[in-house]
């Protein structure tokens, strides 16, 4: 079965979006609309079967369907997001995958962003910081841990979330962006330091052979290609003002 995937589109208040400090120039939500055209483009030139969800103007971070889900082997956490603002997100993104997988839930005071999840064979690494919660992360492990998985804290001192500053790439290979997270976090992975001045681009999909990247990262574009990888760089300028990068778009269903 091809890898499925939900995403959901730019809603017309993108401007409105959530941000940890305001963008130079105003987010053009008509750029962030082609921007989000040309990754499902990608996702599906990749083989990806891309469910596309409607956008709700209500929520004006609804695009950034990561936050939702957490998604492993065939069972969905569906979080309770670590900003007001963006709780009821998730509603649609349930309705999408009820019919795909098992269902979970967590409630307050757990919180959680998927965002925060990296998820490596049977490891799931879970960041915690300001979105993150303990109780967030304990609904991890009660869910997660009786299928098989460990489940591993990662306290974050900076940035968004996990993924901000790491991402797998496939084949063991993960991207981490330096003096970022401490390299032993990781157990049993090749990293692929991604250099300060690049960080953004440690926020990779992964559909190997093909690994997405945002475009503008000549450093970690090398280093990916010569890790044996096909590379495709997107253009992701206006989805990165409001904090969002490239895994942030997407729920997979890997199985
Ligand atoms: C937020 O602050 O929640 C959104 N503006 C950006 C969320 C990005 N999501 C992600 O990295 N998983």
């Amino acid at each position: 079965m091809p890898i499925r995937a939900i995403v959901r589109e730019i809603p017309g208040t993108f401007q409105q979006a959530t941000v940890a400090n305001p963008p130079e120039t105003p987010i053009s939500v008509h750029r962030a609309k082609e921007q989000h055209r040309a990754y499902v483009c990608a996702l599906r030139d990749a083989g990806v079967d891309v469910k596309v969800l409607p956008a709700d103007d209500g929520f004006p971070d609804c695009c950034f369907v990561e936050d939702c889900a957490l998604l492993v082997e065939g069972t969905a956490l569906i979080t309770n997001i670590g900003i007001a603002s963006r709780r009821g997100e998730e509603s649609a993104v349930a309705a999408a995958l009820q019919k795909e997988v098992r269902l979970e839930v967590m409630a307050m005071p757990a919180t959680l962003d998927g965002g925060d999840c990296l998820v490596i064979g049977r490891r799931i690494y879970v960041g915690v910081y300001n979105r993150t919660n303990a109780e967030g992360l304990m609904r991890v492990r009660e869910v997660f841990e009786p299928m098989g998985y460990t489940v591993v804290p990662v306290p974050l001192r900076s940035g968004l979330h996990l993924k901000s500053a790491c991402s797998y790439a496939d084949n063991g290979k993960i991207l981490l962006a330096e003096n970022t997270i401490p390299r032993d976090v990781f157990r049993d992975v090749e990293i692929l330091t991604v250099p300060s001045e690049e960080a953004y681009a440690a926020n990779c999909v992964s559909l190997a052979p093909k690994v997405l990247i945002s475009d503008g990262y000549p450093a970690t574009r090398r280093m990916i290609e010569a890790a044996g990888f096909e590379v495709t760089a997107l253009d992701v300028s206006e989805i990165r003002k409001a904090d969002g990068a490239l895994t942030c778009l997407s729920v997979f269903i890997r199985s």
